[in-house]
């Protein structure tokens, strides 16, 4: 073909590519106002913007139907190899932005909307957000489903409907204030209901022997309560493929039909509460992150969802025809955490009971089925169920949990010949003191793999916290690094800095992030350096917009922008960045002219309702912020501004506007992290300590770009061995003495020194997560920090750098490595069926 005729070919191409916009745009239009009409019963004049969202919303979700079923079409027929994520989390976020990018019509809405006089932005903004999660652990699960939808992997998330999810935090008086969250207030137009593959659980009773027809020995379980699980299905898309994937989340409501049983014989007031204590089992995520209550509904919870789940999969194995025997063929069933770590027993019981299976093929079918993620070094949050407790919810399980551990024990017993107290740390059961059931043991019993979210996690499990299981089976442990989805942390969330990607480098590392390894051929390229400025400068001004509508407090966008988003825990240390702003403000007051780097602390973050200490780090915080950003002598070189209610919502207007990532975790706490893998794709630059996959994320940028400080795990450890006492810090460092003792003197509390007593008292006795310790490292590396930033030219090339190795934490690889190593399954590319291909 000559270039004359090829460049008439490429006009054709794009003429038709316009013609074809321009029908999508048309049509676009018209459903978005038939739906507005239809749907909503509203025409444009009396329309509210609700009205609006939801009416794109339905335009949206029309669009994906056809991918839904063409999806489920192609999985069934082919009886594909299917992923199973079982999650007592899924912190979605909302659902429209990133469908719309997804379906690549995010431009085409905008202009649609646009037309109609209407903001696409404010109708983003009208979605209630889905917060079915606590933090990493629920996001995480959000990020997988994204990326085994846009790898084509046939996949089901199966989790809780929680009819309130994570609270919404005010503030009042600088404190943490819990609303409940209301997400259901105005209808979800993502999720179908399908009660006709309602299951029923069981809970409480007791356990009968009888013999079968073929004089067989069983069990059957007489239940005291039933309670029915009803799914609600939410599409996942991929970007840019046909795979629409579904999160099948479970309802519970009370069975019409159930007998009460003569307690409640003629009492209709009574039957009337039994339905709401069914009804309360899926009313409310435990907020909970990393600390375990004990609480019976918890565990009712986690076994309801894993039943509901394990009787979804032996249905779909029915009307597949595949025999239960291959139950492991056909389910790749991974647990997050020990959560869900109750559906090994289930599974046998389901499998040995109900199916009539022999105990030994029914656990080999077991392990081979399950794989487990830890995600904890943290010993308080290991979850273990009182016997009693577990007894009374599910006194058939304990006996399988029983039988599973005599099994296991009689070949530890062999293998360990003796080693009595190597037997007791194994156990399923644990036995010094009050009796528990461990989670974790049992999770790792049951499964054929056992994962850690990153590379030194994963070493101290061996070494340390499933040691153990470790040196028993060393072959099924192996490290999955976390990741996040690009397509919601920079396309959805920094449409500028996307733009700049996509022309320099084309839109391919949109699905292959390490394509972004070609910006550092640009770093050079003095225009390019000036784009990215301008586009870190935009979104820092619509940030200190956004902060100052909500918090009254003037922000200048040049300062450098010092973020800490993320739980409120003492182990991830926030209460260390406000050690270091009352240094910073310290030297002001000593010395008013001192030259400093302007600085705005930005603070986001939940504290479990029941953690005290979490909650009086939020007071600090803020109350150090009411003096520093008022004081004159400050001359507006520092800002602390405290965001309330941080979510995934906010995350998307706050990382890509960060210059400074903290990650600052005591050495071996932080499993992994992954909010330190939306800054570094945003071009922050990283504040850490060697933790989690902070370690990573300095070996991928190189130790040039990255801002380490503070003691290592080892040293961690040393401390505490040699008896850490923080006194003796406090008593060198004349600086951290001067900043504990003006908080101490009450001058951040109108006076009163008892406000924060409890925190620094805990900071000089004990002070467990060595704040003390890595005081003056901290400080240190923040004015190297400030340093740097000085010269805005060799910020933007570290910047740049950032992002440009970042690609290593696109959730896309860490899922190819779960598909590849843990759960041997392959993609299944869908072809979309026709309108005629669907009804016929
Ligand atoms: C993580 C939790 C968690 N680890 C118990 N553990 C919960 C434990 O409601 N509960 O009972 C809730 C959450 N969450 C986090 O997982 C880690 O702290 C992060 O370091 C990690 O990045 C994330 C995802 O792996």
């Amino acid at each position: 073909m000559d270039s004359s005729s090829a460049g008439q070919e490429d006009d054709r191409e794009r003429r038709g590519i316009s013609e074809r916009a321009s029908l999508d745009k048309r049509a676009l239009r018209r459903s978005f106002l038939d739906n507005l009409l239809y749907v909503q019963g509203k025409f444009p004049r009396l329309a509210t913007k609700n009205d609006y969202y939801l009416a794109l919303a339905h335009t949206v979700r029309d669009r994906l139907m056809q991918r839904w079923i063409s999806t489920a079409a192609a999985y069934t027929t082919q009886c594909s190899r299917t992923v199973c994520y079982l999650s007592a989390e899924f912190l979605m976020g909302p659902h429209l932005g990133n469908n719309l990018i997804n379906l690549g019509i995010y431009d085409v809405a905008a202009e649609v909307v646009g037309e109609l006089g209407l903001d696409l932005e404010d109708l983003l903004y009208q979605e209630e957000e889905p917060g079915l999660g606590n933090g990493g652990l629920g996001r995480l699960a959000a990020c997988f489903i994204d990326s085994l939808a846009t790898l084509e992997v046939p996949a089901l998330g199966y989790g809780i409907r929680y009819e309130y999810g994570i609270f919404h935090q005010t503030l009042s008086d600088g404190w943490q204030v819990e609303k409940t969250d209301k997400w259901l207030r105005f209808g979800n137009p993502w999720e179908l209901a399908r009660p006709e593959w309602a299951v029923e659980i069981k809970f409480g009773g007791h356990t009968e022997q009888y013999t079968d027809e073929h004089q067989r020995l069983r069990v059957r379980w007489v239940a005291a309560r039933i309670v029915n699980g009803v799914p609600y299905d939410t599409p996942i898309l991929g970007y840019h493929v046909n795979t629409a994937n579904t999160l099948r989340l479970w309802k519970a409501e009370a069975p019409e039909s159930f007998d009460f049983g003569q307690f409640n014989r003629g009492d209709y007031a009574g039957a009337v509460t039994q339905k709401i204590v069914s009804e309360n089992l899926s009313k409310v995520l435990y907020p909970n992150d990393e600390q375990e209550a004990g609480k019976e509904l918890r565990l009712q919870q986690q076994f309801f969802f894993v039943s509901c789940s394990l009787q979804d999969m032996l249905r779909i194995l029915q009307i597949q025809r595949i025999p239960v025997e291959k139950f492991h063929e056909k389910f790749a069933v991974q647990l997050n955490d020990t959560h869900p770590s109750i559906g090994v027993a289930e599974l046998m019981r389901l499998l040995v009971d109900e199916q009539l299976l022999a105990w030994d093929t029914a656990w080999d079918i077991t392990c081979k089925s399950f794989g487990y993620t830890n995600h904890t070094l943290m010993p308080e949050a290991l979850e273990r169920w009182s016997l009693p407790l577990f007894q009374r919810v599910l006194p058939r399980h304990l006996e399988i949990i029983y039988e599973i551990n005599a099994r296991f024990l009689d070949q530890v017993r062999i293998r360990f010949f003796g080693d009595e107290a190597r037997i007791a740390r194994l156990s399923l059961i644990e036995e010094q003191g009050p009796r528990y059931v461990r989670m974790a043991n049992l999770a790792c019993v049951g499964s054929h793999a056992i994962n850690g979210v990153a590379d030194l996690h994963t070493e101290l499990l061996k070494q340390d916290v499933l040691k153990d299981f470790y040196e028993l089976c060393p072959e099924k442990f192996s490290n999955k690094t976390n990741g996040v989805t690009p397509r919601r942390w920079i396309v959805l969330a920094n449409p500028r800095l996307t733009s700049l990607i996509t022309e320099t480098l084309g839109d391919g590392w949109i699905r292959d992030l390490d394509l972004l390894r070609g910006l550092e051929s640009h770093i050079d390229d003095a225009a390019f350096v000036q784009r990215w400025q301008a586009v870190k400068r935009a979104n820092k001004a619509d940030l200190a917009t956004h902060i100052e509508r909500r918090l009254q407090i003037s922000i200048d966008p040049d300062s450098l922008f010092d973020v800490q988003v993320k739980r409120i825990h003492e182990y991830k240390r926030q209460h260390l960045a406000a050690l270091h702003i009352v240094a910073l403000y310290c030297r002001i007051k000593a010395n008013p002219n001192i030259e400093m780097v302007p600085r705005t602390f930005i603070f986001g973050g939940k504290a479990a309702p029941g953690y005290h200490m979490a909650k009086l780090m939020i007071k600090l915080i803020t109350a150090i912020g009411d003096v520093v950003n008022f004081d004159p002598d400050v001359r507006g070189r520092l800002k602390v501004a405290f965001l309330p209610n941080f979510s995934v919502t906010n995350g998307q207007r706050i990382y890509p506007a960060a210059d400074l990532s903290e990650q600052i975790s005591t050495a071996g706490k932080e499993a992994s992290g992954t909010g330190n893998m939306k800054f570094q794709m945003n071009g922050a630059l990283t504040i850490g300590t060697m933790d989690g996959a902070n370690i990573e994320i300095m070996e991928e940028v190189g130790k040039e770009n990255f801002f380490q400080f503070g003691l290592l795990t080892p040293e961690v450890y040393a401390w505490q061995a040699r008896g850490y006492r923080p006194q003796e810090c406090y008593e060198r460092s004349p600086a951290l003495r001067e900043v504990i003792d003006l908080i101490g003197s009450g001058y951040f509390a109108r006076g009163d020194s008892s406000v924060f007593k409890p925190l620094i008292d805990v900071l000089l006795r004990y002070d467990p997560y060595f704040l003390l310790a890595d005081f003056d490292s901290y400080v240190a590396c923040q004015d190297e920090v400030s340093a740097v930033y000085k010269d805005k030219h060799r910020w933007a090339r570290m910047a740049i750098l950032n992002s440009a190795r970042s690609g290593k934490f696109s959730s896309d690889r860490t899922i190819r490595q779960y598909c590849s190593e843990i759960w041997n399954v392959d993609k299944v590319p869908v072809r979309l069926l026709s309108q005629e291909d669907v009804e016929a």
